[in-house]
């Protein structure tokens, strides 16, 4: 049965919300996972293995509906798609419609979809990803391209299509502990450097701050989350995020070495990244979370925000690396 949300109503969508994202990573819950112990043994319990093949096919599958711009006929379908695999999985469905406010005063009808798996258990693990796709290609090498949208195969289909897998996972062995899925909408609507508007500095990630400041429960817990961004990249590394260490240090530690000793360590550097303004800093008002993002130091993936974020980018060994990494973390909670 899938649960939505009122729809919105327009005067709603009219909002102020005061937010400098760096003063939210500085408050967020410090020493929430800090008894998630960095010297904990890893491996005691053998998670599933996660089938690359199969993301690779949920990312094929999200690019044919096309460009997942809000407001659009492709979007809508895609949602319906996204819900009706996590509940074929069996996931408890809840669609939370978002009546948002773009940079450009755009009124968007975004949709979180919100996936519970063993809904009756109290300790729970979050895990998110964004689903919408950006309507610019505003870092495309030819500036003609700028105003054009992007496939985002890398850029938000990687991450919805891990997590796809993970829950195909979870209905055939069951974690200890519950699992909550949330694929955010309209995170890719930034506003792009052409806009002639002032930049506000919240224009991003608007459909996880609605969840923020609206949760679909308001006593949602979860002891921690886990953001995908940007996990399919060729050779992608992933340095440790600069909020994600503010917000849940000992998550991290716990990850990146999980990772390592699963082999993956040229994929989580024990570097330490930039502070990337991204959903996981508005999830991190209600749940310490970090953020695995694709980050050189400098820049995102080369395809970022290009024409060329497209399926001839994507590799199985990294969405492979990314996915029995968190795999095996959920199952040894
Ligand atoms: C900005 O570019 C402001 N933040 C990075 C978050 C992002 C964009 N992730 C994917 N696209
Ligand atoms: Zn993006």
């Amino acid at each position: 049965m899938t649960k939505y949300s009122l729809l919105c109503k327009p005067l709603a969508a009219i909002h102020a919300i005061v937010c400098v994202w760096a003063i939210v990573a500085l408050s967020a819950c410090r020493q929430a996972t800090s008894s998630q112990a960095v010297s904990a043994p890893v491996s005691e319990v053998e998670a599933p293995r996660f089938n690359a093949d199969s993301a690779y096919h949920y990312i094929e599958k999200q690019l044919s509906f096309g460009y997942r711009i809000p407001n659009t006929p492709a979007h809508r379908a895609a949602s319906e798609y996204l819900a009706s695999e996590l509940r074929r999985f069996g996931g408890e469905i809840t669609v939370q419609e978002a009546c948002v406010t773009a940079y450009d005063g755009t009124v968007l009808n975004a949709r979180n979809i919100i996936a519970a798996f063993s809904p009756e258990k109290k300790d729970r693990v979050l895990l998110f990803a964004h689903w919408d796709s950006r309507p610019y290609a505003d870092n495309d090498p030819d500036v003609k391209n700028h105003r054009k949208p992007i496939l985002g195969a890398n850029d938000g289909a990687s991450g919805v299509a891990v997590l796809l897998e993970i829950a195909r996972q979870i209905q055939t062995k069951s974690p200890r502990i519950g699992i909550d899925i949330i694929l955010f909408d309209a995170e890719d609507y930034g506003q792009p450097y052409f806009a002639e508007q002032p930049d506000r500095g919240d224009t991003w990630a608007l459909g996880s701050q609605y969840w923020a400041r609206r949760p679909h429960n308001p006593a949602y817990r979860a002891r921690y989350g886990i953001l995908l961004d940007m996990v399919g990249g060729k050779n992608s590394r992933f340095p440790r995020e600069g909020v994600s260490m503010q917000q849940a240090p000992g998550l991290v530690d716990k990850v990146w070495n999980a990772a390592r000793k699963l082999g993956y360590g040229d994929y989580f550097v024990d570097e330490q990244g930039g502070y990337i303004n991204d959903d996981h800093v508005y999830v991190g008002r209600r749940v310490p979370s970090i953020d695995i993002i694709a980050y050189d130091g400098q820049e995102f993936v080369p395809q970022w925000h290009t024409l060329d974020d497209t399926i001839e980018h994507i590799d199985r060994a990294t969405l492979e690396a990314v996915g029995q990494t968190v795999l095996h973390i959920i199952y040894n909670e």
